[in-house]
């Protein structure tokens, strides 16, 4: 563990890769307190605790949300891989730190442009730069390793 906090490379992108993980929490808390204030719950218990299983049903909010929390596991999960091991190939401090930045604000424009529903194609772009940034260093994952398979 030491070793690894020893590289500047790997140190920036648990950076980056911790702020992603703390937006994911943050919408996940979102989820939970627009079922309250809408009243739309996933569990007949959650509804009856909340005035009737009537309220067991979806809200166009809610499910905004989930998508966003959805859309953001499908993606940033695999940059924490992809950026993990990208980190371990000994990329250079600025070129690495610019992938995983702009990674990194994609996704917080994909989460913008999701909640607050934005002009097409506003979401469409920050996914796919942030799929860019994460395709390339898949690539430089692949190339340093190929010689190996
Ligand atoms: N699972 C995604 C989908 O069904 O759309 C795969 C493609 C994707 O992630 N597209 C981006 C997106 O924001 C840009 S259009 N999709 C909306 C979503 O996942 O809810």
């Amino acid at each position: 563990m030491e070793t690894l906090l020893n590289n500047q490379v790997f140190c920036c992108f648990v950076f980056y890769a911790v702020l992603l993980v703390i937006k994911m929490y943050i919408i996940s808390i979102i989820v939970g307190q627009l079922r309250l204030r809408k009243k739309a719950f996933a569990n007949p218990e959650d509804a009856l605790r909340h005035g009737g299983v009537q309220f067991m049903r979806q809200d166009p909010d809610v499910e905004r949300a989930r998508r966003a929390h959805l859309n953001d596991i499908e993606n940033i999960l695999p940059f924490l891989f992809i950026g993990a091991v990208y980190s371990l190939t000994g990329p250079s401090l600025f070129v690495a730190r610019i992938h995983f930045l702009v990674f990194f604000l994609a996704r917080l424009m994909h989460s913008v442009a999701y909640f607050f529903a934005l002009k097409p194609p506003t979401r469409s772009v920050s996914y796919s730069i942030g799929q860019i940034s994460c395709f390339l260093m898949a690539v430089q994952i692949l190339m340093m390793v190929a010689s190996f398979a």
